[in-house]
Protein backbone atom coordinates (compact mmCIF):
# COMPACT_ATOMS: atom_id res chain seq x y z
CA UNK A 1 0.00 0.00 0.00
CA UNK A 2 0.98 3.73 -0.80
CA UNK A 3 2.43 5.61 2.19
CA UNK A 4 1.29 9.01 2.36
CA UNK A 5 4.70 10.79 1.51
CA UNK A 6 4.62 9.35 -1.94
CA UNK A 7 0.65 9.98 -2.68
CA UNK A 8 1.38 13.53 -1.91
CA UNK A 9 4.89 14.07 -4.19
CA UNK A 10 2.31 12.10 -6.68
CA UNK A 11 -0.27 15.38 -5.88
CA UNK A 12 2.42 17.59 -6.89
CA UNK A 13 2.71 19.02 -3.03
CA UNK A 14 5.68 20.86 -2.98
CA UNK A 15 8.42 19.52 0.16
CA UNK A 16 7.62 22.20 2.19
CA UNK A 17 3.77 21.53 2.58
CA UNK A 18 4.58 18.26 2.88
CA UNK A 19 7.21 18.41 5.95
CA UNK A 20 4.06 20.74 7.32
CA UNK A 21 1.59 17.92 7.01
CA UNK A 22 3.81 15.23 8.07
CA UNK A 23 4.64 17.33 11.24
CA UNK A 24 0.61 18.37 11.96
CA UNK A 25 0.44 14.68 11.85
CA UNK A 26 2.42 13.63 13.85
CA UNK A 27 0.53 15.78 16.42
CA UNK A 28 -2.84 13.40 15.42
CA UNK A 29 -0.74 10.44 15.86
CA UNK A 30 -0.03 11.37 20.31
CA UNK A 31 -3.88 12.66 20.31
CA UNK A 32 -4.74 9.25 18.79
CA UNK A 33 -2.78 7.59 21.53
CA UNK A 34 -4.11 9.67 24.16
CA UNK A 35 -7.74 8.88 22.84
CA UNK A 36 -7.05 5.56 22.97
CA UNK A 37 -6.06 5.45 26.79
CA UNK A 38 -9.32 7.05 27.79
CA UNK A 39 -10.54 6.49 31.70
CA UNK A 40 -6.87 4.66 32.15
CA UNK A 41 -4.80 8.04 31.58
CA UNK A 42 -7.14 10.08 33.35
CA UNK A 43 -7.79 12.39 30.59
CA UNK A 44 -11.49 11.87 30.27
CA UNK A 45 -13.96 14.67 31.43
CA UNK A 46 -14.45 18.55 31.53
CA UNK A 47 -12.06 21.26 32.69
CA UNK A 48 -13.55 23.95 34.73
CA UNK A 49 -12.86 26.59 31.80
CA UNK A 50 -14.94 27.63 28.73
CA UNK A 51 -13.36 28.23 25.61
CA UNK A 52 -13.85 31.52 23.26
CA UNK A 53 -16.92 30.47 22.28
CA UNK A 54 -18.77 29.93 25.71
CA UNK A 55 -18.24 26.27 25.60
CA UNK A 56 -16.56 24.44 28.32
CA UNK A 57 -13.68 22.83 27.25
CA UNK A 58 -12.97 19.10 28.03
CA UNK A 59 -9.70 17.89 29.09
CA UNK A 60 -9.29 16.18 26.27
CA UNK A 61 -9.97 19.39 23.95
CA UNK A 62 -7.19 21.15 26.12
CA UNK A 63 -4.73 18.57 25.62
CA UNK A 64 -5.16 18.08 21.69
CA UNK A 65 -4.94 21.92 21.16
CA UNK A 66 -1.26 22.11 23.04
CA UNK A 67 -0.18 18.98 21.64
CA UNK A 68 -0.93 20.41 18.19
CA UNK A 69 0.29 23.82 19.01
CA UNK A 70 3.56 22.34 20.52
CA UNK A 71 4.04 20.60 17.80
CA UNK A 72 3.43 23.33 14.82
CA UNK A 73 5.06 25.90 16.71
CA UNK A 74 8.51 25.18 16.63
CA UNK A 75 8.31 23.40 13.24
CA UNK A 76 9.69 26.65 11.58
CA UNK A 77 6.86 26.10 8.49
CA UNK A 78 4.25 27.60 10.25
CA UNK A 79 3.85 31.43 10.55
CA UNK A 80 0.47 31.40 12.91
CA UNK A 81 -1.97 28.92 13.79
CA UNK A 82 -6.12 29.81 14.83
CA UNK A 83 -7.89 27.07 16.59
CA UNK A 84 -11.33 26.15 18.20
CA UNK A 85 -9.84 26.32 21.77
CA UNK A 86 -7.59 29.91 21.34
CA UNK A 87 -9.06 33.10 22.29
CA UNK A 88 -7.03 34.68 18.84
CA UNK A 89 -4.24 33.51 16.27
CA UNK A 90 -0.98 31.94 17.89
CA UNK A 91 1.70 33.37 16.63
CA UNK A 92 4.75 30.74 15.40
CA UNK A 93 7.99 31.66 13.64
CA UNK A 94 8.22 34.98 11.64
CA UNK A 95 9.46 33.16 8.90
CA UNK A 96 6.54 30.70 7.88
CA UNK A 97 5.05 30.53 4.94
CA UNK A 98 1.65 28.84 6.48
CA UNK A 99 -1.26 29.07 8.14
CA UNK A 100 -3.00 26.56 9.87
CA UNK A 101 -6.28 26.14 11.73
CA UNK A 102 -8.07 23.42 13.31
CA UNK A 103 -10.45 21.77 15.67
CA UNK A 104 -8.21 19.92 17.53
CA UNK A 105 -10.34 17.68 19.14
CA UNK A 106 -14.35 17.70 17.59
CA UNK A 107 -17.16 16.34 19.06
CA UNK A 108 -15.61 16.35 22.11
CA UNK A 109 -18.45 15.53 24.04
CA UNK A 110 -18.10 11.83 22.53
CA UNK A 111 -15.19 10.46 24.12
CA UNK A 112 -17.62 10.96 27.68
CA UNK A 113 -19.09 7.61 25.40
CA UNK A 114 -16.24 6.27 23.87
CA UNK A 115 -17.70 7.18 20.34
CA UNK A 116 -16.29 8.68 17.38
CA UNK A 117 -14.21 12.53 17.37
CA UNK A 118 -11.54 13.56 15.11
CA UNK A 119 -9.17 16.17 14.23
CA UNK A 120 -10.25 19.05 11.65
CA UNK A 121 -7.37 20.96 9.93
CA UNK A 122 -6.68 23.48 7.10
CA UNK A 123 -3.49 25.15 5.42
CA UNK A 124 -3.46 28.18 3.32
CA UNK A 125 -0.35 30.46 2.30
CA UNK A 126 0.69 32.73 4.82
CA UNK A 127 1.41 36.47 3.42
CA UNK A 128 4.63 37.95 2.93
CA UNK A 129 3.58 41.40 4.65
CA UNK A 130 1.58 39.27 7.53
CA UNK A 131 3.05 39.97 11.61
CA UNK A 132 2.59 36.46 13.54
CA UNK A 133 0.12 37.45 15.37
CA UNK A 134 -2.31 39.41 13.08
CA UNK A 135 -5.50 37.41 12.92
CA UNK A 136 -6.65 39.18 9.49
CA UNK A 137 -4.32 37.36 7.18
CA UNK A 138 -6.42 34.36 8.19
CA UNK A 139 -9.39 36.21 6.59
CA UNK A 140 -8.96 34.95 3.31
CA UNK A 141 -11.60 32.39 1.52
CA UNK A 142 -11.57 28.93 1.53
CA UNK A 143 -10.48 29.04 -2.10
CA UNK A 144 -7.38 29.89 -1.16
CA UNK A 145 -6.69 26.45 0.91
CA UNK A 146 -3.64 24.52 -0.34
CA UNK A 147 -4.38 21.72 1.80
CA UNK A 148 -7.73 20.31 4.48
CA UNK A 149 -8.30 17.06 6.25
CA UNK A 150 -9.35 15.18 9.15
CA UNK A 151 -7.97 12.95 11.63
CA UNK A 152 -10.99 10.56 12.52
CA UNK A 153 -10.13 8.80 15.66
CA UNK A 154 -12.46 5.42 15.28
CA UNK A 155 -12.13 2.05 15.70
CA UNK A 156 -9.13 2.57 13.54
CA UNK A 157 -7.40 6.21 12.57
CA UNK A 158 -8.08 7.30 9.48
CA UNK A 159 -7.05 10.20 7.65
CA UNK A 160 -9.10 12.09 4.61
CA UNK A 161 -6.68 14.74 2.90
CA UNK A 162 -6.59 17.11 0.12
CA UNK A 163 -4.08 18.86 -1.86
CA UNK A 164 -6.42 19.91 -4.31
CA UNK A 165 -5.67 16.88 -6.22
CA UNK A 166 -8.76 14.50 -5.36
CA UNK A 167 -9.42 13.24 -1.79
CA UNK A 168 -7.58 10.50 -0.35
CA UNK A 169 -7.98 8.40 2.46
CA UNK A 170 -5.42 7.12 4.70
CA UNK A 171 -5.37 4.31 7.40
CA UNK A 172 -3.10 4.39 9.98
CA UNK A 173 -1.25 1.13 10.81
CA UNK A 174 -0.32 1.77 14.17
CA UNK A 175 2.79 -1.43 13.88
CA UNK A 176 5.07 0.77 12.18
CA UNK A 177 3.18 4.72 12.61
CA UNK A 178 2.58 5.28 8.99
CA UNK A 179 -0.63 6.79 7.24
CA UNK A 180 -1.18 3.87 4.13
CA UNK A 181 -3.24 4.68 1.61
CA UNK A 182 -6.13 2.81 1.54
CA UNK A 183 -8.54 4.41 -0.49
CA UNK A 184 -7.72 6.49 -3.10
CA UNK A 185 -9.53 9.12 -5.55
CA UNK A 186 -12.83 8.75 -3.28
CA UNK A 187 -15.61 10.22 -4.90
CA UNK A 188 -19.12 10.29 -2.94
CA UNK A 189 -21.44 7.94 -4.18
CA UNK A 190 -24.42 9.21 -5.66
CA UNK A 191 -28.32 8.42 -5.39
CA UNK A 192 -28.57 8.53 -1.65
CA UNK A 193 -30.69 7.09 1.27
CA UNK A 194 -29.28 8.65 3.81
CA UNK A 195 -29.15 12.43 6.09
CA UNK A 196 -27.64 13.66 9.05
CA UNK A 197 -29.50 16.71 11.07
CA UNK A 198 -30.30 17.61 14.23
CA UNK A 199 -34.06 17.33 13.92
CA UNK A 200 -34.06 18.96 17.87
CA UNK A 201 -33.48 21.87 16.45
CA UNK A 202 -36.39 22.00 13.56
CA UNK A 203 -38.07 25.07 15.26
CA UNK A 204 -35.54 27.42 14.48
CA UNK A 205 -34.89 25.94 11.11
CA UNK A 206 -35.83 28.56 8.10
CA UNK A 207 -38.55 27.29 5.80
CA UNK A 208 -36.81 25.64 2.93
CA UNK A 209 -34.71 23.42 5.11
CA UNK A 210 -38.19 23.00 7.35
CA UNK A 211 -39.76 21.75 3.99
CA UNK A 212 -36.55 19.83 2.35
CA UNK A 213 -36.71 17.54 5.78
CA UNK A 214 -40.42 17.41 5.61
CA UNK A 215 -39.94 15.50 1.87
CA UNK A 216 -36.97 13.23 3.29
CA UNK A 217 -39.16 12.00 6.17
CA UNK A 218 -42.67 11.37 3.84
CA UNK A 219 -40.56 9.00 2.72
CA UNK A 220 -42.25 6.81 -0.10
CA UNK A 221 -45.71 8.12 0.08
CA UNK A 222 -43.92 11.81 0.25
CA UNK A 223 -42.85 14.09 -3.72
CA UNK A 224 -39.21 12.18 -3.01
CA UNK A 225 -41.06 8.84 -3.55
CA UNK A 226 -37.95 7.20 -1.11
CA UNK A 227 -37.95 6.07 2.07
CA UNK A 228 -34.47 7.80 3.78
CA UNK A 229 -32.92 6.90 6.99
CA UNK A 230 -31.63 9.68 9.23
CA UNK A 231 -28.15 9.25 10.88
CA UNK A 232 -26.58 12.00 13.81
CA UNK A 233 -23.09 11.13 15.15
CA UNK A 234 -22.93 14.94 17.21
CA UNK A 235 -19.34 14.77 15.61
CA UNK A 236 -19.20 16.45 11.87
CA UNK A 237 -16.14 14.78 11.52
CA UNK A 238 -18.01 11.13 11.88
CA UNK A 239 -21.32 12.44 10.03
CA UNK A 240 -18.57 13.76 7.11
CA UNK A 241 -16.82 10.48 6.84
CA UNK A 242 -19.84 8.59 6.74
CA UNK A 243 -21.50 11.05 3.81
CA UNK A 244 -18.18 10.92 2.00
CA UNK A 245 -18.20 7.17 1.63
CA UNK A 246 -21.93 6.50 1.64
CA UNK A 247 -23.27 9.30 0.04
CA UNK A 248 -25.88 11.12 1.58
CA UNK A 249 -26.24 15.22 3.06
CA UNK A 250 -24.85 16.67 6.23
CA UNK A 251 -26.72 19.49 7.75
CA UNK A 252 -26.29 22.34 10.39
CA UNK A 253 -28.23 24.81 8.43
CA UNK A 254 -28.94 28.61 9.23
CA UNK A 255 -30.48 28.96 13.17
CA UNK A 256 -33.00 31.85 13.70
CA UNK A 257 -32.43 31.50 17.60
CA UNK A 258 -29.05 33.69 17.94
CA UNK A 259 -28.55 36.39 14.56
CA UNK A 260 -24.71 36.55 15.64
CA UNK A 261 -24.62 32.73 15.28
CA UNK A 262 -26.45 32.24 11.82
CA UNK A 263 -25.37 28.40 12.48
CA UNK A 264 -23.39 26.30 14.65
CA UNK A 265 -19.98 25.44 12.84
CA UNK A 266 -16.95 27.63 12.03
CA UNK A 267 -15.63 28.36 8.86
CA UNK A 268 -12.02 28.22 9.03
CA UNK A 269 -11.49 25.14 10.72
CA UNK A 270 -15.29 22.82 10.17
CA UNK A 271 -16.60 24.02 7.20
CA UNK A 272 -14.38 24.60 5.01
CA UNK A 273 -11.71 22.06 5.36
CA UNK A 274 -14.75 19.97 4.57
CA UNK A 275 -16.01 21.55 2.02
CA UNK A 276 -12.96 20.79 0.04
CA UNK A 277 -12.81 17.44 0.96
CA UNK A 278 -15.71 16.97 -0.53
CA UNK A 279 -15.72 19.34 -3.33
CA UNK A 280 -12.29 17.52 -4.26
CA UNK A 281 -14.88 13.97 -4.32
CA UNK A 282 -17.10 15.40 -6.53
CA UNK A 283 -19.79 16.59 -4.15
CA UNK A 284 -21.02 20.05 -3.26
CA UNK A 285 -21.34 22.20 0.17
CA UNK A 286 -22.49 25.29 0.34
CA UNK A 287 -24.29 27.54 2.88
CA UNK A 288 -28.29 27.71 1.29
CA UNK A 289 -26.81 31.21 0.24
CA UNK A 290 -23.44 30.04 -2.18
CA UNK A 291 -20.33 27.99 -1.94
CA UNK A 292 -18.66 28.03 1.73
CA UNK A 293 -15.54 28.08 0.14
CA UNK A 294 -16.15 31.60 -1.56
CA UNK A 295 -17.86 32.67 1.84
CA UNK A 296 -14.54 35.41 3.15
CA UNK A 297 -14.48 35.51 6.87
CA UNK A 298 -14.87 38.68 8.78
CA UNK A 299 -13.51 37.19 11.97
CA UNK A 300 -11.55 33.33 12.67
CA UNK A 301 -14.54 32.00 14.95
CA UNK A 302 -17.19 33.06 12.19
CA UNK A 303 -19.86 30.21 12.07
CA UNK A 304 -22.02 29.75 8.63
CA UNK A 305 -24.85 27.19 7.92
CA UNK A 306 -23.76 23.92 6.58
CA UNK A 307 -25.09 21.74 3.71
CA UNK A 308 -22.81 19.28 2.14
CA UNK A 309 -22.74 16.01 0.62
CA UNK A 310 -23.37 14.22 -2.63
CA UNK A 311 -24.13 16.86 -5.58
CA UNK A 312 -27.87 15.87 -6.86
CA UNK A 313 -28.59 15.94 -2.95
CA UNK A 314 -27.20 19.30 -2.07
CA UNK A 315 -28.23 20.36 -5.49
CA UNK A 316 -31.88 18.96 -4.68
CA UNK A 317 -31.97 21.12 -0.86
CA UNK A 318 -30.79 24.00 -2.71
CA UNK A 319 -33.60 23.79 -5.18
CA UNK A 320 -35.90 24.52 -2.06
CA UNK A 321 -34.13 27.90 -1.39
CA UNK A 322 -34.26 28.76 -5.01
CA UNK A 323 -38.17 28.09 -4.96
CA UNK A 324 -38.59 30.11 -1.70
CA UNK A 325 -36.45 33.21 -2.98
P1 LIG B 1 -17.14 20.42 19.41
O1 LIG B 1 -16.11 20.70 18.38
O2 LIG B 1 -17.25 21.55 20.40
O3 LIG B 1 -16.93 19.13 20.08
O4 LIG B 1 -18.62 20.41 18.72
C1 LIG B 1 -19.04 19.44 17.81
C2 LIG B 1 -19.95 20.07 16.80
O5 LIG B 1 -19.57 21.39 16.57
C3 LIG B 1 -19.98 19.30 15.48
O6 LIG B 1 -18.93 18.44 15.32
C4 LIG B 1 -21.30 18.56 15.50
O7 LIG B 1 -21.85 18.36 14.23
C5 LIG B 1 -22.16 19.44 16.36
O8 LIG B 1 -21.27 20.09 17.26
C6 LIG B 1 -23.16 18.62 17.10
O9 LIG B 1 -23.90 19.44 17.93
P2 LIG B 1 -25.39 19.09 18.42
O10 LIG B 1 -25.52 17.61 18.47
O11 LIG B 1 -25.46 19.75 19.76
O12 LIG B 1 -26.31 19.71 17.43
Amino acid sequence: MKRLNSQLQKDGAPLELILLIRTLLAGCKEISFRVSQGALAGVLGSTLSENVQGETQKKLDVISNQILKDTLRDSGYVKAISSEEEDTVVPCDPNGNYLVSFDPLDGSSNTEINSLIGTIFSIAHAPQWMEPDDPSAFLQPGTQMVAAGYVLYGPSTMLAMTTGRGTHIYTLDKTHGGFLLTHPNVQVPHGTAEFAINTSNQRHWEMPIQQYVADLLAGEEGPRKKDYNMRWVAAMVGDIHRVLCRGGIFMYPFDKRNPSKPGKLRLLYEANPMAFLMEQAGGLADTGQGRIMEVMPSEIHQRVPVLIGSKEEVETCLSYYRKAG
